[in-house]
């Protein structure tokens, strides 16, 4: 008896140091010091064995137990340490390691250009007003002196909600918006998105366009072609060439169109520019005398210039793009450009 209490012992020592898991570990417990264990069977058969080996069987059994108890708390100290270490190496950081860039972001060229010409006219004295961009026939059309049947409807091709509400063709019907409630002297800049049945390299069905107009006293073709030039030397600087050519709108009179060399064939004729050397930017004029009488103001005291230019092509020869969808197809290619 006292040899197996011996060798259980040895046995129970020897499998517990050789656990390589907690769990492992659990099991060698339950094995050789739990209450079904061989060691506690031999505390139960103590009774049968002779009264004078008891005490010294009780003790070595006891001290069996203690020997086991005190390894299985050894090895357990030891092998969560060692699962924690091997924890925190897997988890480890490595704080020298390059960091992942971030990639910024910026604004869309369209974005860009339109808030360099707000800047500008800002600067000069002009300021912001909105308008809609679902609109009514009477402002889009009938207020900037455009009758119905009339032909110059034709210049803009038009898309209809209903029949006479309608996607904004321009953003000339701000004009009227604003006089309508107020009264002069007045320098207001429009922007916004505007929407035609257009598409080819230079039009596309949505673009933008900034309006402005200013209304006071003695207002001349010459303020007009001041404040303009001014622009376009700040826009595009003074190297580009530009022209003024005489055109036709229903609400000014007389009206002028501004032309920026091709940014393709730089004035040399291509298929951009359709052959004549020239972009087109912008339509301007005197305000017809029937558009403040259609406001209210009276064309006898009154004077002013107007002028709606084409955000996107301003873009498109500033950065020498030659089509116009590149700026609505947000190719991150494309745009991480600018
Ligand atoms: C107008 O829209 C007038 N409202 C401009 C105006 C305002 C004249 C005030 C007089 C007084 P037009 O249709 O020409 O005019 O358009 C003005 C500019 O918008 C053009 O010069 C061009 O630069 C731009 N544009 C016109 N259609 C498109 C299009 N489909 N895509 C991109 N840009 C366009």
């Amino acid at each position: 008896m006292q040899d197996k209490i011996k060798q259980l012992k040895e046995e129970a020592l020897k499998a517990i140091g050789e656990t390589q898991t907690v769990a492992a570990l659990e099991e060698a417990r339950v094995k050789y010091s739990g209450k079904k264990s061989e060691l506690q069977e031999f505390l139960k058969s103590l009774g049968q064995a002779a009264p004078e080996d008891r005490p010294k069987l009780g003790a070595m059994v006891n001290e069996a137990k203690s020997a086991i108890e005190l390894a299985l708390g050894g090895r357990k100290a030891v092998l969560q340490n060692s699962e924690q270490t091997k924890k925190i190496a897997a988890e480890k950081v490595d704080i020298t390691m390059p960091g992942k860039g971030i990639r910024r972001g910026h604004l869309h060229p369209l974005t860009q250009v339109m808030e360099e010409a707000k800047g500008i006219f800002i600067r000069m004295g002009f300021e912001i007003a909105e308008g809609p961009e679902v609109e009514t026939d009477y402002y889009n059309f009938d207020g900037l002196n455009i009758p119905p049947h009339h032909p110059s409807r034709d210049m803009w091709s038009t898309l209809f909600i209903k029949d006479d509400v309608l996607l904004r063709t321009h953003t000339s019907p701000v004009q009227i918006r604003v006089m309508e409630k107020r009264k002069p002297p007045l320098a207001i800049i429009a922007p916004g998105r505007v929407y035609r049945r257009d598409s080819d390299a230079t039009h596309s069905p949505i673009f933008h366009q900034l309006e402005g107009f200013l209304v006071n006293k003695n207002v001349t073709f010459g303020d007009l072609k001041g404040t303009l030039t001014e622009f376009l030397r700040q826009i595009f600087g003074k190297e580009k060439n530009v022209r003024f050519r005489p055109s036709f709108f229903p609400f000014t009179e007389p009206s002028a169109e501004v032309d920026v060399e091709c940014v393709l064939c730089k004035g040399k004729g291509c298929r951009l520019c359709k052959e004549t050397g020239w972009l087109e930017i912008l339509g301007s004029g005197m305000i017809d005398p029937n558009v403040f009488k259609a406001v209210g103001f009276d064309p006898e005291k009154y004077s002013g210039f107007a002028f709606g230019m084409g955000i996107d092509r301003i873009a498109m020869l500033k950065y020498g793009i030659d089509n116009i969808r590149l700026l609505y197809e947000n190719d991150v290619r494309f745009l991480e450009q600018f």
